[in-house]
């Protein structure tokens, strides 16, 4: 498998799971040749390894200490409605996407407008500024080992203009490998759309994903690049982007085009708004059994300390 951080695959010993030594050998060569990192610590061992110590040492400090899901949780109950409305649909069908040769276009209020080829994306950064293990919730939640890169770190190249305000994204469309796309019945308006004020994309905690658990974005997920925006409900966070536009007016997002009762542009995760047709109180952790008890979901989806002072002074049950 085709993987970002040059065969290094993140070690976290999936307990059912006895590591072929050929991936023991690719770590340890990977591991080899990051700096500070011994060889030994290399070879998985059972519960909390040395490697993964040190791996959540280099870390981006705004990771959380929750264990991780699985890549098979993470990779297999998902939502992209270019691939179908089910959430076992992206894992069957996303793998009929194309997504080399890939470039983000960037334009609108910038003074220097122009495409971030995938590649140069994927090698301009080093590990220390990639794993980033958050929190991302919906009704349900995972908490998921992205590789990303800080999208403050992007917006900079392009010099934005004073005028901008917000920071609009779109989603491939291309029907011939999307069958979502060329559904009979209508499942949304195609482009894929969302869209952020400057200062919410600018935070460190908004990040372009390229990758999870150490692999290359699978396709499900949002390869080859999607945004993760933690504080914000699942939606928000855009896969498989080719559009990012600098705007004065506040972007469409698809959802709320599509219901604007039920889905408003900040979407913020806020468990004392109730989402009209269900209580957004709690959540469900995948991974943790049938019987798993909810679990309470937290304002912000517990990044308050980070990003609450972004909503001084607004009325969060107007702007949700
Ligand atoms: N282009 C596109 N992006 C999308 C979606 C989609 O249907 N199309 N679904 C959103 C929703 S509703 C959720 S909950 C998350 C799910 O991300 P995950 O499958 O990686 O967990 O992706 C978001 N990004
Ligand atoms: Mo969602």
């Amino acid at each position: 498998m085709e993987t970002v951080l040059s065969g290094y695959k993140y070690p976290i010993p999936r307990s059912s799971e006895i590591t072929p030594r050929a991936a023991i050998l690719d770590r340890r060569r990977f591991i080899a040749g990051m700096s500070g990192l011994a060889l030994a610590a290399a070879v998985p061992t059972p519960g909390k390894s040395a490697t993964r110590e040190k791996l959540d040492a280099i870390a981006s400090p705004l990771s959380t200490d929750e264990e991780p899901n699985s890549y098979d949780d993470v990779t297999s109950y998902n939502n992209y409605y270019e691939f179908g409305t089910g959430k076992s649909d992206p894992a069957k069908h996303a793998h009929e996407l194309t997504t080399r040769p890939w470039a983000i276009k960037v334009g609108g209020l910038v003074n220097n407008p122009g495409e971030i080829g995938i590649e140069d994306l994927l090698s301009a950064y080093t590990l220390e500024d990639r794993i980033y293990r958050l929190r991302c919730v919906e009704a349900w939640s995972m908490v998921i080992p992205w590789v990303g890169i800080p999208l403050a770190d992007i917006i900079d190249k392009f010099d934005v203009q004073g005028s901008a305000k917000y920071l609009a994204f779109e989603t491939l469309v291309r029907p011939e490998e999307m069958r979502g796309q060329r559904s009979t019945f209508p499942i949304l308006p195609w482009p894929y759309a969302e869209g952020l004020r400057l200062d919410e994309a600018r935070h460190p905690l908004s990040i372009l994903a390229v990758g999870l658990h150490g692999e290359v974005m699978p396709n499900q997920n949002g390869a080859p690049v999607r945004l993760v925006v933690p504080w914000k409900y699942g939606f928000k966070s855009i896969k498989s982007i080719v559009s990012m536009r600098f705007t004065e007016e506040e972007p469409t997002s698809t959802w709320n085009v599509q219901n604007p009762r039920e889905y408003g542009f900040y979407s913020n995760v806020n468990p004392n708004v109730d989402h009209p047709r269900w209580s957004q109180a709690t959540e469900r952790r995948i991974g943790g059994g049938l019987f798993a008890k909810r679990i309470e979901t937290q304002m912000f989806n517990g990044y308050g300390e980070q990003v609450a002072s972004l909503y001084d002074g607004m009325d969060l049950t107007k702007f949700y």
